[in-house]
């Protein structure tokens, strides 16, 4: 039986250049050949994605845990869609996850504990790169932008229970990359990161919250 595909999630930081890293993963497993589908959370194209849209321009408040079961709603909307690339032998890389779920709502107020559970039984990533910046260097590198979380003190927070989140996972699962450095030294970490994942796996796709 042929491999599935290999399940990639970049998690980051606002600035981190998360945006650019993907795009450049993308570029580069196409030009090697590999299969490959990219799924940015949130999917603001969604009837869910819509309501999260307008959530985070400021045009509609909602509930902290009301936003927070529609961010995971989002994941899972698309879950089987995931699913079923990977099995047919496509590499899915993800532009942020259920990770930042948790980060964003705990760094709110809300406990970890409860951010998580509606994220459990999600398909696992085989591998979770963190583009991790302080936020110090994040401001080098320009203001933030005008949306919901956008600010400082924020990140900071978010930052702190990504940390936390990254301890549950081992070196092979989570792998923290400084994305304060220049954008090719980190895309060439980025690559050898995921490299090892491109003939895709044998093993069975894991489920959340798997270590
Ligand atoms: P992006 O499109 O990558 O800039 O992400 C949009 C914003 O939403 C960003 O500030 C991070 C935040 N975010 C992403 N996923 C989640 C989530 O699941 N829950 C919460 N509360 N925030 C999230």
């Amino acid at each position: 039986m042929s491999n599935r595909g290999a399940f990639i999630a970049i998690e980051g930081l606002d600035r981190s250049g998360k945006t650019t890293q993907v795009a450049t993963l993308q570029a580069r497993l196409e030009s090697e050949g590999i299969p490959v589908k990219l799924f940015k959370f949130p999917d603001r194209t969604t009837a869910i994605g819509i309501m999260i849209d307008s959530y985070l321009r400021s045009q509609s408040e909602l509930d902290d845990r009301a936003i927070h079961l529609l961010f995971s709603a989002n994941r899972w909307e698309l879950a089987g869609a995931i699913e079923q690339l990977l099995a047919e032998g496509t590499t899915v890389v993800c532009d942020r996850y259920a990770f930042s779920g948790v980060a964003f709502s705990t760094a709110k107020g809300l406990s970890f504990e409860w951010c998580r559970s509606p994220e459990v039984s999600l398909p696992a990533p085989d591998v979770t790169l963190f583009l991790d910046i302080s936020p110090e260097k994040a401001r080098e590198r320009g203001g933030y932008g005008d949306e919901r979380y956008e600010k400082e003190e924020m990140q900071r927070k978010v930052r702190d229970v990504f940390r936390q989140i990254s301890t549950e996972f081992d070196e092979a699962r989570w792998v923290t990359l400084d994305a304060g450095r220049r954008r090719e030294d980190v895309a060439a970490d980025v690559w050898n990161c995921v490299q090892p994942f491109t003939s895709g796996l044998a093993s069975p796709l894991q489920r959340l919250w798997n270590k």
